[in-house]
Formats: structure tokens, C-alpha cells, sequence
């Protein structure tokens, strides 16, 4: 533990003032782990010669192979400023995008963040994105510009050149922080005008719209980084220094003789040094003077550079050490690399633990100042308003800003993730040093038995019986103490021993809020699903803990261990108070990846993380034995705890399937998945690209590029087929795609249309999906006759604006009226495609949260949800190769529902002789035709699967008591249930509009950002081309000689795209890839050459350029479905061709 033992840290705990959660962010390989090792160095965990080497917080051996960090770990430092004793909880976060989500479950236990930036790269992608995340979660950031190092010894910059290049990464940097900055503003705004608006009615008219009002009165000046501000650290981490300006401010005001605030404010800026006046004067640009910066900062240690790296210059690096009043050990100052000299130079004079850790307790905030905004926040969904939950809830605010750790305050803590450690380093089954009494018992104890052993020598010795003159083990004299009789027991006990100790631990990694925690307490754990207002009803007053509580979502648990983070070391401790990051033992059987912990059922789950990865890349996995399935079975539950990215599901084929951000995540979860949690040999399938399916326009152009319409179409080979042919009997498709179907019963039929949507709708629709779930959740309530939510005013907003843009995109007239016609989004319910309803008399009720008095006003009201549903199965697997559908508008033009309308009818009445004639004739026509749609229908049930999420909601009670006769006994038939039979009929109905257009596939694309040199640009190029990247944009990035390259790339060809740039370029180019969007792929999966010209230019096959149509097949081979395709064609004899013959 260093300098600092644990009952030190344990008394820093209880100082909440003087705690300080942070976590260190940026792009990978911008140099956080290296940053930390010389944080914790300065405590004497790890040696000052091993600081930027060891990267001590990558305590996985793939990490330390790898040279990147894979997850988070927190570590617990000591420091002392201002005769302040501060405790750091500092976590080491992963900067590869595909572990981004790390990111999100660190900041969300922070208070502040050190966002540390490469300063040749200057801001990337990442830096962008963890930026975004600490804005999100309302934590404070300090900036560290790292590896100086580099513009002095690889672009042998001057001191001037690099202070100019320093300032345009500071701008950059704030240029990110400034757009999110005024994002929020405009938020903010718009929620205060909202909630004003009810008291400026009258004064409406004079109101005017000003974009930029309320960006001028709110001071951003604490936001932006500034190194006058004291946010700002520059250094180089592997050298081991690093300065606030303030440092030499301080240093230079005795020397100069100004005072050190003027020189603070000074430093960083325009100006420069007068020395015969002795003034600082304004304007060293335009006089070409030299910047303060330069003169009494950055040549300082260009010279120190200079002298110890470059001319290793011994008198002047003597003159500077004693000038500087240090002390080197011979050792260093003797060292062959030169870099050990002057790390030991560096660490003396301007230590970067010093320069980082007294930012971190000047400028970030302690748990104390928990901000009433970012409570909230926490505990109220956005969609939600704070103030529409029950008052007792809302009291639990006051918990969390005042940050109690007494016996009367909550506990509330947060567990953001559960990680795996090997049992054998819990703090309870390692090793330790034996202390002076217990050395001196053991001895005793040796020597007792020794003397027994003697004694039992003589009386063996004395019997004299030569087979009993054995000796007794010490072995067995502890099987005899354990009174294990039989051998067999034995090696049973032996096994179970090595089980518990091989076994794998979960520890809860957790903050908390509010409180004390302790070992030994009983705490609720609420679920994130979780809803404490039915605690408020279910719950009795005064119900305490032990009490068998059956509410969803909720549990009781007893905290087994705590534990203080130390890097992969853990300490136990007795309790923790408020404000601290801690690990909790023993949870595993409660909490999956994430839940809150409370003393109080009202205290509501903390709001989901927001993660920024998408899980994309999947798998199928399967055990090389197939004997050890319930291991992987097993296996792959521990690693869906212990990472909170990844998701394992099976799917409907029996497939065991990983899905993960990205390749060197899907390693890793291998690499787990074999070493750590199931212990067995796998094997894995190639990754499993997902696809879109979609229809566009009917083409103008074929594939010769020439006019469809003046084309004579002459079929060459391949006849294609005809279209009707396509469709089974009893499918009526008209010339313009609109598709009628009746259901098997024949008692209704429905005629369904698909359309391409416009790529803008489309998009807009990808983009809101959570808003759409909020409306259909709030619809869904409305309709099952739950209370209605209130909807937070900026959620109204928004669902307003979205409509509006709807409005704005649906141009033509084929779209009129459209928007308020759309009865569902799907697949899921929120998905890219809609569902619109043109039955006359038929109003959809989507919209209903913005305008309270409509109501649906549909004629078959009862039925609707069974329409609904077909439209999901149909756009949740589509004919092409059974993916989600994207982007298709599904019209429903006709609903004939009067036969159905005239049975329920005539049941509804008490029935006359003459009546039940007429029923049983009229089911017998219906009937009548069963014979020739048998086939149709056997199909149509199969596909209407049980189970397959039938959403009518309504119970049949519910029915019968609303005054609707229960039509759907009457209507049950040999078919089953008829608002099963719409369901199937409304999903094939779908299925034949949708092949009756032009079908496409959608590629799923990821975008890449690599940065190469001049040199090696051509062969980034040629590895793009072979995989079908498009090149977006290429430019030089300012100051270096890099070359940043934008592209964008099909998912399905990147496997192996970042290892084949890296060999290509010898490691100079590693490309970081992050999913963007889907696109169409142009060719048609189905297309075969058709005319003369096609013909001609792609041959008899035409197999070799027809991307969709392998893509399909492929998807369609795994999917074990039907795949047209001659394997071989010209079943030849081979001959050898010989000239002499
Ligand atoms: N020249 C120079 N190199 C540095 C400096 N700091 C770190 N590096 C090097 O940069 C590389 C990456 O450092 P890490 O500390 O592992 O980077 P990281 O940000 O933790 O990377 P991830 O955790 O994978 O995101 C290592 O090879 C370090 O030696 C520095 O100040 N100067
Ligand atoms: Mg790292």
C-alpha cells in the first residue's frame, strides 16, 4: 500500500470535503495508464524508475500484451496540499472505442474527469466522445496536454513553433467543449421558456424568437480550459514531469521581480518581457517579440532536453541540477540511456503527480457538491419530470445533497458494474506475513509434534511388529482431525477445496451516495426495472427488511464484503461512508450488471448508463466437446455479468451467440470465455453480419448502366420468372403492388401496399427511436387503462418537433395526410419502418400524448392490435434472408371486416331456430372453400408461431365487462382464434407487398479515422479498395506530417481490417472503427442478366459481381434456409492437354 497503510485511507473516507472521484479519459494511446503509473508512484506503490513501464492499472496479462487497457480499475491515492489531506479515488479508464462503455460505468462513479490528449494527435474521435460522456453525466473535466516529449525529440519543433502548436490544441479542445456547452444552454432554454409559458401568455405577441439569447448571460468562462484558469497541466507522462503555469509563476515572480498573479494572468497569452523596463507589455506577436510562454517556460526545458538527451552535456546538466538545488543519485546520472537521467531530473524538479493531483483537488469538486441538476437526473428518467413523482420519493433528493454519513441518512449506493477476480486474491484467502506471535505459536506447535512423533517412534519400536514401523504422516494426522473416514470422502473434500479456490468472484463496483455502508447490513437491491411507487402501494408502513416482499425487481440482500480498490488489489474494510468508490462481495446472485442499493424501497433505481458502443460484431460459439455445452452454457451467464457491453443470447436455431462492440472486444470475450469463466475449448463461427432489408424504387438504369425503358428485354438463358408464379394461389396482387389476402377462415380480407420511405424519414426515424418508445409506452398505458404518465415538457417538446419534421419530410402526394395516419413504427415497436392506416373512418391514435381530447376512433377497435402485430413479425424478419426490415411503409388500404361484423351480430342476439339455420349455413359456405386454401393456410399457421408476441392486451374479462360480446369465442374456429389468423394473414399480406417491389440489401458501414504518413498513404489506399471503402476525406492534420484519412467501410468486410493496415503499414496506421449507418447496396440479390448487353458483359452467371446476392446467400446458408445455387455447372471430365499428343 505505499507510504499510506489502510487505516490512514480508512480515516480519509469519513473527510468527504477532501475526497476526490475522478477518472482519466482520452483517445487510446494518448498515455492514461502511463499518466497513472506516475500518480501512484508518488504514493510509493510502484517505484519512480518503473513509473510509464510497469502500467500498473493493466493488471490483465492481454492488457500488458497488448499495450492497451480493456477495462476500468480504480485505485485509491493518498495526497497532501495546502496542509490538506486529500483521498483520490482515480480510475484508469480504456480509450479503444470497442470498450467505450467502460468509459460510461467509470464517469458515472466520478465526480470529475482528467481528459488527458496526445499533443501531436490532438483531439480524435474518442477525445471527442469521452468529452460528450462527462458532459452527459455532468462531471467537471481538467485537461493534461501529454507527451510534450514529442515535439522536441520527433518534430524537433522550437520553443516558439511548439507554443503555437500548443494553443491550436487548447482551441480544439475547447472547440468540443464550447458545442456541447452551447447545446445545453438551448436545452435549458427551452425547458424555461416551457415552464414559464403558462404565465407569459398575454404578452405572446411581443414575444420574438432569438436564437442566441441566454448564450450571452451565461458564463462559460469556467467551462473552457485555460491555463491561467489552473485547469490545464502540460508534461510528458513517460519523462515524468509535468507544470501548472502557476508553478513557474511563482517561480519566476522573486526572480523577475513582478508579482506572481500578474504572471499568472500573463503566462499564457500575447505577451512578453520588457527587461530593461522590467514590465510585462502587451502585443509580443505583432513586435515579434518572444511570447512569455516561450521565454520563461517551454526554452527552459528545450535546453534541459538538449543537455541531457541530445549532447549529454555534463557540466551544463551539473549547472542546471544545482541550480535547480536537486539531488541525482550516481546511479542515474552514470546510466547508459539518457532518458533515466533525465526522468530523474524531471521527477525532482516538476513532478507531474504533483501538477496533476493539486489540479485535481483545486478544481474538481468533492462528493459534497453534488449538483441539485445531476440528482435528479439520476434518479428520474429524462422522459420523465422530477416533480411528477410521489413526494416521498422526491424527499430522497435531500439525501443526496446532503451527503450524510450518519446513522440517520439512507444508504443509497450504485453499483455501475460487476467484475470477475480470481478467489485467490480476495483479500480473505491470500497470503500474508505472519506477525511475531504467531510465528512464535507455529514453532511451538512444530515442536509438540515433533516430540509426539518421537514418542510414537519408541512405542513402534518397542512392540516391534516390522510392517507397523511406518510413520504417520502429518498427512493423515489432519485427516484424522477432520474425522474423514474414508479415502473416498477425501478426495471429494480435496475437489471441493480446489473448486471454491479455482472459482471465479464477483465484485460489485460501486459509489456511495448517501449514508454509511456496512458489512453485515441488509439492503434492498432494486433492480433497474424497478418502480418505487409500487412500494409506496404494495408495501405496508413501517415493513422492515426481513419481511418476504414479492414486489418485481426488488430483493434483499445481506453485504458480505467490502472492499477498498487498489489497482488488483483489494483490502477489507468494515464499513464505507458517503462519497467513495468501493467494491461489494457477494452480490452476484442479485445483480446482474448494474442495480442501486438501498436502506429505503422509495429511493428509485439510478437511470440507465449511457452507452455509446453498439453492441454489432456476433458470433456463434459452441464447446469443441459437445459433452461440455452446460459449461460454455454456464460460462458465457458469468461473462454477460462481468462486462457490461457484451449480450449472449440464443437464438431460435439453438445458436449460442456472443454479440460485442468490436473485434478486440470479441477477443477478449473469447480469451475470458475460455480462461476464466467456462474453462473449456471453444470454438467460435466467423462474425455474423447483420443486414437490413429494404425496397426502392423501381431502377432506370439496368446493370450496364443503360435505359430500362428503351431496352428491348430479350431473355437470354435465364427466363425470369414470371412474377405471378411468385405468389401462391389465393394471393391477389394487383399491377401497382397492392396485395389482398383473406384470412384461412374467409371471414375478412385485408389489402396491403409497401413503399419505400424517403432516406430523410428514414433517418429520422433511426435517430428517435427512444422518443417513438416513449410515445408507444405511453400509448400502451393509456390503452391498458393505467394511469397516465406525465410526460416531461421538453420529451413533448421534442415529440412535437419530431412530428413536425415527419410533416416536413413526407412531401408528395402520395404521402398526404401521412403522418397522421401511421398506426405503428416496427419491428419492436420503434423500429425504421411504419405502418399506415387508410381505412376511411379510421383514426389512428399514435399522437394521442400531444392531443389529449382525441380518441381512437377505430371501427375495429378490437381487432387492431392483431394488425399491429403482423406488421412486427413481418418487419422483424423479411423474405429476403430473414432479417429486420428498413425503411418500407406498409399501407393497409382495406380492411373487409362485414362478414365478421354479421357473426358476431347474430350471436350477440338470443337466437331464434330460424337464426341458427342461418349461422350454421353461413359457416358452412365459409368452410366450403377450406379444401383449395388448405395448403395456404397450413403455411399461414406455421408462421403464426405460438407465442409469437400476440399483444392483445385485453383479457377476456376485460371484453366481456366493456360491453363488447366476446367475439372472439364466437369467432374461434377450426383455425384457432381468429385475432391469430390476422395476425398471420397481416404478416404474409406484408411479406407479398413488400417481394412485390424491388427488394435491396443494407449493408451495415462503419467509419474509420486512420492516420498515416506520407509514405504509406498508397497502401492504406489499397487495403480500402480491396474491401469496398470508400475514401470520405483526406487531409493533412496541421503542424505534423500526418495524413487523417475518413472512410467508410461495409461491417461485413472489416474483420481483419485494422491487423491487415497495421502489417500493410508496419504499424504506423491503426484505424479505430465505429458502426455509422446502413446503406443500401445497390445490386439486386435477385438480379440475373436478362438482356443482350447484360448478357454480354457479365456472362452466362454472372456470379462474379453480384455482392447482394452473396451476402444473401451466405445469410441464408447459416439461417439453414433455402439457397438457389448450382454448385456444379459443367460436371467436366478433366483432361491433360498435351501439345505433342
Ligand atoms: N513520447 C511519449 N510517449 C508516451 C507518453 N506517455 C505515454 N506514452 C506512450 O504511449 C503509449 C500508450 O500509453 P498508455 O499509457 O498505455 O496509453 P493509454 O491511454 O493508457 O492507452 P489505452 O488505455 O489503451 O487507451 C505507450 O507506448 C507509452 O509509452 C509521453 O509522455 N511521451
Ligand atoms: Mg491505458
Amino acid at each position: 500500500m505505499g507510504h499510506t497503510n489502510l487505516e490512514n485511507i480508512v480515516d480519509l473516507q469519513k473527510n468527504t470535503a477532501n475526497i476526490r472521484n475522478i477518472c482519466i479519459v482520452a483517445h487510446v494511446d494518448h498515455g492514461k495508464t502511463t499518466l497513472a503509473d506516475s500518480l501512484i508512484a508518488s504514493n510509493g506503490i510502484i517505484s519512480n524508475r518503473l513509473a510509464g513501464k510497469l502500467r500498473y492499472m493493466d493488471s490483465r496479462e492481454d492488457e500488458q500484451l497488448r499495450g492497451i487497457t480493456m477495462k476500468s480499475s480504480s485505485i485509491s491515492l493518498h495526497f497532501t496540499a495546502n496542509n490538506q489531506e486529500y483521498l483520490i479515488n482515480m480510475i484508469d479508464s480504456p480509450g479503444h472505442v470497442d470498450f467505450s462503455s467502460e468509459v460510461s460505468t467509470a464517469v458515472r462513479v466520478c465526480d470529475g474527469a482528467v481528459v488527458v490528449v496526445d499533443v501531436v494527435e490532438g483531439v480524435c474521435p474518442q477525445t471527442q466522445a469521452v468529452l460528450r460522456q462527462a458532459w452527459l453525466e455532468n462531471i467537471r473535466p481538467v485537461l493534461v496536454i501529454n507527451k510534450i516529449d514529442r515535439l522536441i525529440m520527433e518534430l524537433k519543433l522550437t520553443p516558439l513553433e511548439a507554443y503555437i502548436h500548443l494553443q491550436k490544441i487548447l482551441e480544439q479542445v475547447n472547440a468540443v467543449t464550447g458545442s456541447l456547452f452551447t447545446s445545453k444552454v438551448l436545452e435549458e432554454r427551452a425547458e424555461m421558456e416551457e415552464t414559464e409559458k403558462p404565465s407569459s401568455d398575454t404578452k405572446s405577441s411581443e414575444h420574438f424568437y432569438d436564437w442566441s439569447a441566454g448564450l450571452e448571460e451565461t458564463d462559460d468562462s469556467h467551462l473552457y480550459f485555460a491555463p491561467d484558469q489552473g485547469n490545464v497541466v502540460f508534461g510528458s507522462a513517460i519523462d515524468g514531469w509535468g507544470f501548472r503555469i502557476e508553478q513557474f509563476a511563482q517561480m519566476y515572480s522573486q526572480k523577475v521581480g513582478i508579482s506572481a498573479q500578474v504572471l499568472l494572468k500573463t503566462l499564457w497569452g500575447d505577451f512578453y518581457l520588457n527587461t530593461k523596463a522590467k514590465k510585462i507589455m502587451k502585443g509580443a506577436q505583432s513586435k515579434g517579440k518572444k511570447p512569455l510562454f516561450v521565454q520563461l517556460v517551454l526554452e527552459n526545458i528545450w535546453s534541459l532536453y538538449e543537455s541531457v538527451v541530445v549532447r549529454r552535456d555534463k557540466e551544463k546538466i551539473d549547472k542546471i541540477v544545482s541550480s535547480l538545488g536537486l539531488t541525482i543519485l550516481p546511479r542515474d546520472s552514470r546510466h547508459t540511456d539518457p532518458k533515466v537521467h533525465l526522468n530523474a531530473i524531471c521527477t525532482q524538479w516538476l513532478p507531474i503527480s504533483h501538477a496533476v493531483l493539486s489540479m485535481v483537488c483545486n478544481k474538481l469538486p468533492s462528493p459534497l457538491d453534488i449538483a441539485a441538476e445531476r440528482v435528479e437526473k439520476l434518479m428520474c428518467v429524462r422522459s420523465r419530470r422530477f416533480d411528477s413523482l410521489p413526494p416521498q420519493i422526491q424527499a430522497l433528493k435531500q439525501a443526496f445533497l446532503e451527503c450524510k454519513s450518519d446513522e440517520t441518512a439512507p444508504v443509497i449506493v450504485f453499483i455501475c458494474k460487476m467484475f470477475a477476480v480470481d478467489s485467490k486474491t480476495l483479500p480473505q484467502n491470500k497470503l500474508r506475513p505472519l506477525s511475531q506471535a504467531e510465528i512464535a505459536q507455529r514453532r511451538e506447535q512444530a515442536r509438540k509434534r515433533h516430540a509426539e512423533k518421537l514418542i510414537n517412534q519408541m512405542q513402534m519400536l518397542e512392540q516391534n511388529p516390522p510392517e507397523k514401523t511406518l510413520e504417520i504422516s502429518p498427512g493423515s494426522a489432519s485427516v484424522k482431525d477432520m474425522h474423514a473416514e474414508s479415502p473416498m470422502e477425501l478426495a471429494e473434500l480435496a475437489t471441493c477445496r480446489e473448486e471454491s479456490q479455482q472459482k471465479e468472484c464477483f465484485v460489485a463496483f460501486a459509489r456511495v451516495y448517501s449514508g454509511t455502508i456496512r458489512r453485515g447490513q441488509k439492503l434492498f437491491v432494486l433492480g433497474p426495472k424497478y418502480d418505487p411507487s409500487e412500494a409506496l402501494t404494495k408495501m405496508p408502513e413501517g415493513c422492515s427488511l426481513n419481511d418476504d416482499l414479492s414486489i418485481p425487481h426488488l430483493a434483499c440482500c445481506t453485504v458480505e464484503d467490502l472492499f477498498l480498490l487498489m489497482g488488483k488489489e483489494l483490502e477489507n474494510v468494515e464499513e464505507v461512508p458517503v462519497g467513495n468508490v468501493l467494491g461489494i462481495g457477494g452480490l452476484e446472485d442479485y445483480v446482474l450488471k448494474s442495480a442501486t442499493l438501498s436502506t429505503s424501497p422509495l429511493c428509485p433505481p439510478f437511470t440507465p448508463l449511457n452507452f455509446e458502443a453498439t453492441p454489432i460484431v456476433r458470433v456463434a460459439v459452441e464447446p469443441k466437446h459437445p459433452s461440455e455445452m452446460p459449461q460454455l452454457v454456464k460460462g458465457m451467464k458469468l461473462l454477460n455479468q462481468a462486462d457490461p457491453c457484451v449480450e449472449v443470447l440464443v437464438q431460435e436455431t439453438g445458436e449460442h451467440v456472443l454479440i460485442t462492440a468490436g473485434e478486440v472486444h470479441l477477443q477478449r470475450c473469447l480469451d475470458d470465455l475460455r480462461e476464466r469463466f467456462a474453462k473449456v475449448e471453444i470454438s467460435s463461427s466467423a462474425p455474423i453480419v447483420p443486414f437490413r432489408e429494404t425496397i426502392i424504387r423501381p431502377p432506370k438504369v439496368d446493370m450496364v448502366n443503360e435505359d430500362i425503358g428503351t431496352q428491348q428485354k430479350i431473355a437470354v438463358i435465364h427466363q425470369k420468372k414470371e412474377d405471378q408464379n411468385k405468389y401462391p394461389e389465393g394471393v391477389i396482387v394487383d399491377s401497382d403492388g397492392l396485395v389482398t389476402l383473406n384470412t384461412p377462415n374467409k371471414l375478412s380480407n385485408l389489402s396491403v401496399r409497401a413503399m419505400p420511405l424517403p432516406e430523410t424519414v428514414t433517418q429520422l426515424l433511426e435517430e428517435n427511436s427512444d422518443l417513438i418508445r416513449t410515445i408507444e409506452q405511453f400509448n400502451l398505458s393509456v390503452k391498458e387503462g393505467r394511469g397516465t404518465q406525465e410526460i416531461n415538457p421538453t420529451t413533448l417538446e421534442a415529440i412535437q418537433n419530431f412530428k413536425q419534421k415527419l410533416e416536413e419530410n413526407f412531401v408528395g402526394r402520395k404521402w398526404r395526410n401521412a403522418v397522421n395516419q401511421i398506426s405503428s413504427f416496427g419491428p419492436r415497436r420503434c423500429g425504421p419502418n411504419i405502418l399506415l392506416n387508410r381505412l376511411e373512418s379510421y383514426r389512428p391514435s399514435m399522437w394521442q400524448c400531444l392531443d389529449k381530447t382525441r380518441k381512437d376512433l377505430g371501427t375495429y377497435k378490437d381487432f387492431d392490435n392483431s394488425i399491429i402485430s403482423g406488421f412486427q413479425l413481418a418487419t422483424l424478419s423479411g423474405p429476403v434472408c430473414e432479417e429486420p426490415l428498413m425503411g418500407v411503409c406498409f399501407i393497409l388500404e382495406k380492411w373487409d371486416m362485414s362478414k365478421v361484423q354479421q357473426l358476431v351480430q347474430i350471436h350477440s342476439q338470443p337466437f331464434t331456430e330460424g337464426q341458427t339455420a342461418k349461422v350454421e349455413e353461413f359457416q358452412q359456405q365459409v368452410t366450403s372453400n377450406e379444401n383449395s386454401l388448405s395448403e395456404l393456410e397450413t403455411r399461414l399457421e406455421n408462421q403464426a408461431r405460438p407465442g409469437d408476441q400476440i399483444q392483445d392486451s385485453r383479457t377476456p374479462a376485460e371484453s366481456v365487462a366493456d360491453g363488447h360480446c366476446n367475439s372472439e369465442a364466437v369467432l374461434t374456429d377450426c383455425y384457432g382464434p381468429f385475432s391469430g389468423q390476422l395476425i398471420a394473414t397481416m404478416k404474409e399480406a406484408c411479406r407479398f407487398a413488400f417481394q412485390a417491389q424491388p427488394q435491396r440489401l443494407m449493408a451495415a458501414m462503419y467509419t474509420c479515422e486512420i492516420m498515416a504518413t506520407a509514405e504509406v498513404l498508397g497502401r492504406v489506399y489499397a487495403v480500402l479498395s480491396k474491401r469496398t471503402g470508400r475514401v470520405l476525406q483526406e487531409e493533412m492534420k496541421e503542424g505534423t506530417e500526418m495524413f487523417i484519412i475518413k472512410a467508410i467501410l461495409p461491417v461485413a468486410e472489416s474483420f481483419g481490417f485494422a491487423d491487415e493496415i497495421r502489417k500493410r503499414t508496419s504499424g504506423l496506421a491503426s484505424p479505430q472503427l465505429v458502426f455509422s449507418h446502413w446503406e443500401v447496396i445497390p445490386s439486386d440479390p435477385y438480379w440475373v442478366p436478362t438482356t443482350e448487353e447484360e448478357y454480354l458483359h457479365f456472362g452466362e452467371k454472372a456470379d462474379t459481381v453480384n455482392q447482394a446476392n452473396k451476402y444473401m446467400n451466405t445469410v441464408r446458408k447459416r439461417k439453414g434456409l433455402y439457397v438457389e445455387e448450382k454448385i456444379v455447372e459443367h460436371a467436366e471430365k478433366q483432361r491433360t492437354l498435351s501439345k505433342n499428343k
